[in-house]
């Protein structure tokens, strides 16, 4: 478990010690361990330098550091190194370091004390047991300070706000060596989370156009993926942010079983009316037990089955079925393959499904299909990335999900592509639209890649035929 305290509280306190570098472990904490003097030595006892930090409902930050170790000797102990601080007050960084003054009552050493500083004392903070009150404890112990330790002209007030209430009590043991910093840099680069970018974006999606020698007009990308992973959504929100406000074409939600149930391409208008150049064609989720099968999957990626078909678990379709395409052209065939999947259910998927997936692709694989891996609600997964969508390339739990992914499906790293959806808001936001569109301009670069690839294909093979029609 990892405290409360902030990276950059812990750069402000390996300041005030002032001899280098240093660790911070949390050893006690009284939301975890309770609030009991008993327990507090039993912890944090013979474990050399330690810092305690208190908060408050207010949202003040503020304790003490001593070089000491604790014991339950009944003693004071003339710590040169101790001192008392505060961080915050009110939510506000006031850092302010109250030193000692060397009066030889540095710390209070006896068991029944919690963390106990100065004679008289500067700062007690609980003797005996308190009990949590729904939330907080109202801790049984007192400020006193100006005795040991100089208040720099604060009273107690203006560190504790006059209470003695907090939400939290923590001790860190404090030791010689270089902290793990956050990550400052992102693991995927991106030019910039502006309104600049995001019109790149825009531009870079509407100016989209299949090879013109293929004769096709709408690229089309297939998504497949478990029930409730967000395919339906994500046609959604890249319909909303092409729209300039919230659409939900697409039904969503959560259901036991698929709530799409029909193969429905999706074409994204702009406001003018006019249609982008490719298909958003959303399936019927996959379960364990039904739904798409290999074959019926090779008739998609073929173009066999007609747009709009109701898939029907009970009855797979097959040659014989209505409407069937028997002649599919190019523009019917899939030219990229979107699997959307869940993040925060990522690890819980069942094997059956990804032994599903694991079948498709290999037809793919066979066929050159390129395949991306949309990983969907990673909100969800991290509190930095639900405040601010622009966070998803600095968050280290969204990298761990992404190469979690990427070994899952076997594709490269960079194919694997994390968004958030539209769901909950009302209307559109710049990151949410950026990181959608950033996903979406890298789904059809891929298909790009495929229609090229097929544009050399056709080429050698018409080579071949007229090498033959010479020989003739
Ligand atoms: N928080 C969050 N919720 C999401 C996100 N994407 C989708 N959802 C929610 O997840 C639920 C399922 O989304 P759908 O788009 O219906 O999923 P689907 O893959 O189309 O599901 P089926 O059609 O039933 O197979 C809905 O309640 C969405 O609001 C996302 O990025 N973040
Ligand atoms: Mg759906």
């Amino acid at each position: 478990m990892t405290g409360k305290l902030s990276d950059k509280d812990m750069d402000q306190l390996e300041q005030w010690i002032g001899t280098g570098p240093k660790t911070f472990t949390l050893i006690y904490a009284i939301t975890r361990d309770g609030c009991n003097a008993t327990t507090f030595h039993q912890k944090c006892d013979n474990q050399g330098a330690t810092v305690t930090v208190l908060y408050n409902q207010q949202g003040s930050v503020y304790g003490g550091y001593t070089s000491a170790t604790w014991q339950g000797s009944g003693q004071y102990y003339n710590d040169a190194n101790a001192f008392l601080y505060q961080l915050h007050y009110s939510k506000t960084p006031t850092p302010t370091k109250f030193p000692y003054n060397g009066n030889g009552n540095g710390i209070y050493k006896v068991s029944n004390y919690g963390p106990t500083f100065g004679g008289g004392h500067d700062l007690n903070t609980f003797t005996g047991t308190v009990n949590n009150s729904g939330g907080y404890f109202v801790l049984n112990g007192y400020m006193g300070i100006g005795n040991s330790y100089n208040a720099q002209g604060k009273n107690t007030n203006q560190i504790n706000n006059g209470n003695m209430n907090v939400t939290e009590l923590e001790v860190y043991k404090v030791a010689d060596g270089q902290r793990k910093k956050k990550k400052e840099e992102p693991w995927r680069k991106t030019k910039g989370w502006n309104e600049k970018f995001l019109d790149e974006l825009t531009e870079d999606i509407v100016s989209f156009k299949p090879l013109p020698d293929l004769h096709i007009s709408e690229a089309r990308v297939l998504m497949i993926g478990p029930v409730g992973a967000g395919k339906s959504s994500f046609y959604n929100t890249i319909n909303s942010i092409f729209r300039g406000r919230i659409t939900q074409r697409a039904c969503s939600g959560s259901a036991e079983q698929s709530l799409t149930t029909a193969y429905t391409p999706y074409l994204v208008r702009v406001r003018s009316g006019a249609n982008l150049n490719f298909k958003l064609c959303d399936t019927r989720g996959l379960e364990e037990a039904q739904g798409l099968d290999v074959l019926e999957c090779n008739y998609l990626l073929e173009g066999n089955i007609p747009e709009y078909y109701q898939f029907n678990p009970a009855s797979p379709i097959s040659a014989e079925t209505d409407g069937f395409v028997d002649k599919p052209t190019l523009e019917d065939k899939v030219h990229c393959v979107v699997f959307v999947m869940d993040s925060t259910t990522l690890e819980v998927t069942p094997a059956k499904i990804i032994q599903k997936i694991k079948s498709f692709q290999t037809l793919m694989n066979q066929k050159g299909i390129p395949q991306a891996l949309l990983l969907t609600k990673v909100d969800k997964l991290c509190k930095d990335v639900e405040k601010s969508v622009s966070q998803v390339f600095k968050s280290e739990t969204v990298e761990e999900h992404v190469e979690k992914a990427s070994q899952l499906l076997g594709l490269p790293r960079g194919n694997v592509l994390p968004v958030k959806n539209y769901e909950n808001e009302m209307q559109l936001e710049e990151n949410i639209s950026i990181l959608a569109l950033l996903s979406l301009r890298q789904i059809l670069y891929f298909a790009e890649d495929y229609m090229e690839n097929m544009m050399d294909k056709r080429a050698a093979a018409q080579r071949k035929t007229e090498k033959v029609n010479v020989k003739k």
